[in-house]
């Protein structure tokens, strides 16, 4: 890249946790301080523009907040939250070499005292990169023999219940979006959350498309389409199976398709009957009328795209949910044609030598001798309240946390052999995460932190919601400082990050940081010793040839990626004369080889072989709702990534229509006797949050929405998520964010 000197131009990638994964360019000055972030514009999904709050993202590396320094609590300053803008004043600044050696010194500790599994890692997508995701911190934490993480709390619901109907994650390429003639977004909010596939759905329309959107909030998304079905919240499962209901009988549905590429057709198709439009109307909140109308319109129109996002299996059927409507394109052929098909996440496309990267075989090494337990994160209160506990404290009948029993967990994850009967947890290592505001069930995560018998250590950029309860904060680096690879859920580039600016202060990446405290441990294994530019190579696989040998990657080199920053996979290779229609050829990498309307191993696993709708038990139908009647939706925001970046006030200000609001339908809101601008009290068993009431007259009525902010930042000091719920998804064990009853108030009474 060019660009006149003194200036430099770097690749980079946005390593947020979101489906576009950009190629940003960094334009650095003589003072090596990065001065303009851009889109690449020759990255075909990029194509040379920036999300909003992307677009202002040096006004994140260079914030005057950013921890900056190895901190320790000082002593006497109690865990909980701390003043906003004055955190740094309940930390000493240490030097590295002191707070390493100080986490060294308390997790061996801990380990001989109460087993390595009580320890804790505790992490999500903060960065997405390959490295910065799972790498050195794996090899880290088994070799230590630390309780695995099972990180549910974004993906796991859909994930797995995808792979069960396709084996993997392939999807249409967003490219082809524009080829579409229908476009059907599913739980999808794409204007908000994945903005660059927006330019294809525009195109699209342009080109005669038109776009439905299947949402119970009306986004940007929905507020544009050419249909918004609002329906009610964890009913989809029954509109997918009212859709197939329609199309079997209607006979729109594609028998050649159906006979080479499919298995357990006669199966779905007995279970579908009971679904009458009518029957599914009185579920969803839609007229029979409009059901049929929409099964006709997706099965007769070619291409047809199905984008369905993460928005459906936030909820407790949410398996479910995702199964019955990836099975729809399979149903009708859809996959054929270029162009049509669906896109839940393009993951599964890239093959990155994770075992070289996590090094799962050195749980050998560790005192357990064996792979530790795995506990889910999405259950973090229970695990810092309850897991072992009792058993510790010599009590019988420990609960242990939910949902390992369920059966389906352990799904997809290659065999890993799990024991579940371990300590409580006395050490926990947070990074790239803000458990203190995303984790659900905030109030019991907040118990769990402030235990004055845990130790936490945190790796972050910013003083948080969680570094309130560190007993370290360490500094972090933004995806400008380091460098890494990556690939993406919504597009099919390899990508190189380049490190663009020296880290600011002592900020380090997570790669260098476990790499560390691996030597303080005393770990001897080449492998911590390894640098970043060499455990790309072993992401990729480079052999002596100079050629990555992971499959679809043969023909990247790194001197490619360097100078092109990034690379197609070779399914993507050339778009034009060989298009890539997923789920076109088997075998697939399903048991049957097939897709799999019927599944033998949820059958094994004791659970429902095909989609049925199962109401959440937090909905409208639940016995809960007697108490607290109102569904609600606690959404993310379009200019925030989860909790990230609600600190900075250029991004706080595009939020502020929402933020700390509870969208509420005038109806719910008149029989309450409360109005617009009204302080409300929003409230459930678990807990309460104060905000302000605004009408929203496309919410279908019963549901409210509300938005994830920091905990801290709210007047009470607790978020919307002091009203989510640890129960989990039917498969996978995932969250259920969206699966969530409440009572409304006016605040005060
Ligand atoms: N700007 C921005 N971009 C982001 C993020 C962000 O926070 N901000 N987060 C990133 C992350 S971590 C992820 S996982 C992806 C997620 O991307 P999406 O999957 O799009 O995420 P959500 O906003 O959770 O859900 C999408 C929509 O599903 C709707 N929904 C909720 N319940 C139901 C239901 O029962 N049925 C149906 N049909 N719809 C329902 C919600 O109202 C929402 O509008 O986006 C990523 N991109
Ligand atoms: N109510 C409600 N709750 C939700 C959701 C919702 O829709 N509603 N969405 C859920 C979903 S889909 C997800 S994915 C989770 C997301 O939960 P998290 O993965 O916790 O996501 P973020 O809130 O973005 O916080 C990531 C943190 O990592 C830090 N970070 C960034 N890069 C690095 C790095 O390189 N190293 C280190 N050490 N730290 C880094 C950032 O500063 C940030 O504080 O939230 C979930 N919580
Ligand atoms: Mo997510």
């Amino acid at each position: 890249m060019a660009a006149s000197p003194p200036f430099r131009i770097v690749y980079t990638v946005c390593s947020h946790d979101c489906p576009d994964s950009c190629a940003v360019l960094v334009t650095v000055n003589e003072e090596g301080r990065a001065v303009k972030v851009e889109g690449d514009p020759s990255q075909p999904v990029t194509q040379g523009f920036l999300c909003g709050k992307v677009a202002k993202y040096l006004d994140r590396v260079y914030a005057p907040d950013r921890v900056l320094y190895p901190m320790r609590r000082r002593a006497g300053v109690a865990k909980g939250p701390l003043q906003r803008g004055r955190e740094h004043e309940a930390f000493k600044r240490v030097s590295w070499d002191e707070a390493l050696d100080a986490i060294a010194a308390r997790l061996q500790e801990t380990s001989d005292r109460y087993g390595p599994e009580s320890i804790l890692p505790y992490s999500y997508a903060g960065t997405i990169g390959v490295l910065g995701y799972g790498s050195m911190d794996r090899r880290f934490f088994h070799r230590l023999g630390a309780s695995q993480l099972d990180r549910t709390i974004c993906s796991e619901a859909g994930g797995q219940a995808w792979n069960l109907v396709y084996g993997k994650k392939f999807g249409t390429p967003t490219e082809d979006f524009r080829l579409a003639k229908l476009i059907l977004a599913w739980g999808a909010n794409i204007h908000g959350n994945n903005i660059h596939l927006w330019p294809f759905v525009e195109e699209a329309r342009r080109n005669g498309a038109r776009l439905i959107v299947i949402d119970p909030y009306r986004t940007r998304t929905a507020a544009v389409a050419d249909w918004h079905i609002a329906i009610r919240p964890g009913t989809d499962v029954a509109l997918a199976l009212g859709m197939m209901h329609v199309i079997l009988s209607e006979g729109l549905e594609d028998r050649a398709y159906i006979a080479e590429m499919t298995h357990g057709f006669e199966a779905l198709a007995e279970r579908v009957r009971e679904y009458t439009p009518e029957h599914v109307a009185a579920w969803t909140g839609m007229t029979p009328g409009e059901i049929e109308r929409l099964a006709r319109e997706y099965a007769t129109t070619r291409p047809a795209a199905l984008r369905l996002n993460y928005g459906v299996q936030r909820a407790e059927n949410g398996g479910a949910a995702v199964r019955a409507i990836a099975m729809l394109p399979a149903l009708t052929g859809a996959w054929k044609t270029r162009g049509g098909g669906g896109q839940l996440s393009t993951s599964g496309a890239f093959a990155w030598d994770k075992k070289a990267l996590e090094r799962p075989d050195l749980a050998l090494a560790s005192p357990l001798g064996r792979l530790a337990r795995v506990v889910n994160m999405s259950a973090l209160g229970q695990a810092l309240t309850d897991l072992g506990q009792a058993r510790e404290q010599g009590s019988k009948g420990a609960r242990e946390q939910k949902g390992r029993d369920q059966g389906t967990k352990g799904l997809g994850t290659e065999g890993l052999k799990t024991v579940d009967d371990g300590p409580a947890v006395h050490a926990l290592f947070v990074y790239n995460s803000n458990p203190g505001a995303v984790a659900p069930n905030h109030n019991a995560v907040r118990r769990g932190l402030e235990r004055d018998d845990l130790f936490t250590a945190l790796h972050e950029q910013f003083f948080t919601d969680t570094t309130d309860y560190a007993d370290f904060v360490l500094p972090a680096t933004t995806f400008l400082e380091h460098t890494d690879v990556q690939g993406a859920y919504g597009h099919y580039f390899v990508q190189l990050s380049q490190q663009a600016i020296e880290p600011r202060g002592e900020a380090r990446s997570n790669v260098w940081l476990f790499g560390q405290l691996a030597q303080r441990m005393g770990f001897t294994e080449a492998c911590f010793r390894d640098t970043p530019e060499e455990m790309i190579r072993q992401a990729l696989a480079i052999g002596a040839d100079g050629h990555s040998a992971n499959a679809g990657m043969e023909h990247i080199t790194m001197r490619e990626l360097e100078c092109a920053g990034h690379v197609p996979l070779a399914i993507h290779a050339d778009p034009e004369t060989r298009p890539f229609l997923p789920y076109t050829q088997g075998p697939l990498a399903t048991p049957s080889g097939k897709i799999e309307f019927y599944s033998e191993t949820l059958a094994a696993a004791g659970l429902d072989p095909l989609p049925g709708f199962v109401p959440p038990v937090e909905s409208r139908w639940g016995e809960a709702a007697k108490k607290f009647p109102l569904e609600l939706l606690a959404r993310k925001n379009d200019n925030y990534m989860n909790s990230t970046f609600a600190n900075l006030p250029g991004h706080r200000k595009m939020e502020a229509r929402t933020n700390q609001k509870l969208e509420m339908h005038p109806e719910d809101a008149t029989v309450r006797g409360l109005s617009e601008g009204d302080l409300v009290r929003v409230f459930n068993d678990r807990g309460t949050i104060e905000l302000t009431a605004i009408l929203n007259v496309h919410l279908p009525a019963g549901v409210v929405a509300a938005r994830l902010d920091w905990a801290k930042l709210h007047a009470g000091g607790a978020n919307v998520n002091a009203l989510t719920s640890e129960r989990l998804t039917d498969i996978g064990g995932g969250a259920t964010f969206y699966s969530t009853l409440v009572e409304v108030r006016k605040a005060g009474t």
